[in-house]
């Protein structure tokens, strides 16, 4: 063993031991927590690092982790896990089980990383799953498949889909067939809903003209199928909607898997606007039916989580993204996003607050002049209530 690791491995145990703490940023929607709970520095050294003197005598890292991110997140018997966008060196992003007992803190890697059943030889690269603990038994986990676009002369040309496998203990993994959307030549941010809508398997799905653009796709919809063997979704019905000059006017996409709550399921989404700086993405919440989880019922104004301070610099900058969320029974939330496609964090809540913020918070009248009196109303309420 080369005598750096002792040194390497004494570093690392300590942030993974670290505690996390509340950030004292006040919004009453949630709490931040000042450190990352996922980095690349969490990252095993024996992933990284040739630990044999002989074959390695500078302790380099042979094979680098860029960036530890995108995470799909699930309770399971009281232990919490992320499985997280692991992206190497060379770019190419896999999956990684991290878990922990603690919500926010305390997160490390299994062994290995998840080896997925390789089916196709064109997927090229794969990332960001969302973990669904549907109630036919199985734990879900949808990701994106990327593949190169052999069809375009563009280099960068890909084909983005969306890849199934399911599991019941996120260590054996059964790989389905990717979902086929007929209307939509390309998807990314697709999520599988929880539990079965008029007996049919309900997904989450974001159609797009090509593999950045969502072009003609509306924003976020929602299809079914009978089988998940064969998931084939004949029609996609948009429910969040993109719109002119707010928070989703680019493109948007599920995150989390949605929250059951009294009053609707809730939605943790992203929005993604444009800026003279490039893309800025941003965490919106949206509700919708109980009975019919195709209807919206309320939209919150604005974004819920914006990237902020050191969130806001990373491999793309401007950028928070979730993808994974815990609802305990005790109605403690855990959001897990990740910043600038560099690392993980998580901001915690509860479901009585979810509700509140989802329902209580005014929509977005869309024009300048309906926003100032939308705030106008509030301060007069507020001036009136001082005086008392
Ligand atoms: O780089 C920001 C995010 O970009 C993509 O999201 P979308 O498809 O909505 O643009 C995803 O690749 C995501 O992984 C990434 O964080």
């Amino acid at each position: 063993m080369h005598s750096k690791y002792y040194i390497e491995q004494e570093k690392h145990q300590q942030l993974i031991h670290q505690e996390n703490e509340k950030d004292k940023e006040y919004n009453g929607w949630y709490d931040r927590y000042v450190n990352p709970v996922l980095t690349k520095e969490h990252i095993p050294l024996f992933w990284k690092y040739d630990l044999n003197e002989k074959t390695n005598p500078y302790f380099m890292e042979r094979l680098g982790v860029n960036a530890v991110f995108n995470a799909g997140a699930i309770e399971l018997n009281g232990t919490y896990y992320l499985v997280a966008r692991i992206e190497g060196n060379d770019r190419k992003s896999f999956f990684g089980v991290a878990q922990s007992d603690n919500p926010v803190e305390g997160f490390h890697f299994w062994d290995y990383p998840v080896e997925l059943p390789d089916t196709d030889s064109s997927e090229t690269n794969v990332y960001d799953m969302r973990l669904t603990k549907h109630e036919d038994g199985y734990i879900y986990g949808v990701f994106c498949s990327e593949s190169k676009d052999t069809e375009s002369t563009d280099l960068s040309a890909a084909v983005a889909e969306a890849g199934i496998v399911r599991t019941k203990d996120l260590k054996t993994w059964e790989r389905l067939k990717n979902l086929t959307t007929v209307q939509s030549p390309q998807q990314r941010n697709v999520a599988l809903h929880p539990e079965f809508v008029n007996g049919k398997y309900m997904f989450y799905t974001r159609p797009m003209d090509g593999f950045i653009d969502t072009g003609s796709g509306g924003g976020i919809g929602v299809g079914f199928c009978e089988d998940i063997t064969n998931a084939v979704i004949e029609e996609e019905i948009i429910t969040s909607r993109r719109k002119y000059h707010t928070i989703t006017e680019v493109k948007n996409g599920a995150g989390a898997i949605p929250i059951k709550t009294p009053k609707g399921f809730i939605h943790i989404a992203h929005g993604v606007r444009n800026t003279a700086a490039g893309l800025r993405y941003v965490i919106y919440i949206f509700a919708t039916d109980l009975n019919d989880p195709t209807k919206v019922i309320a939209e919150p104004s604005g974004f819920y989580i914006a990237p902020r301070g050191d969130e806001r610099v990373g491999d793309v900058s401007n950028v928070v993204f979730c993808n994974g969320a815990i609802a305990k029974e005790s109605g403690e939330v855990y959001i897990y996003y990740a910043s600038s496609d560099t690392r993980l964090h998580v901001a915690s809540t509860t479901v009585d607050r979810l509700v509140d913020y989802t329902f209580h918070t005014p929509t977005d009248p869309l024009r300048s002049a309906d926003c100032v009196r939308q705030r106008c109303d509030l301060i007069r309420t507020n001036l009136e209530l001082l005086k008392e």
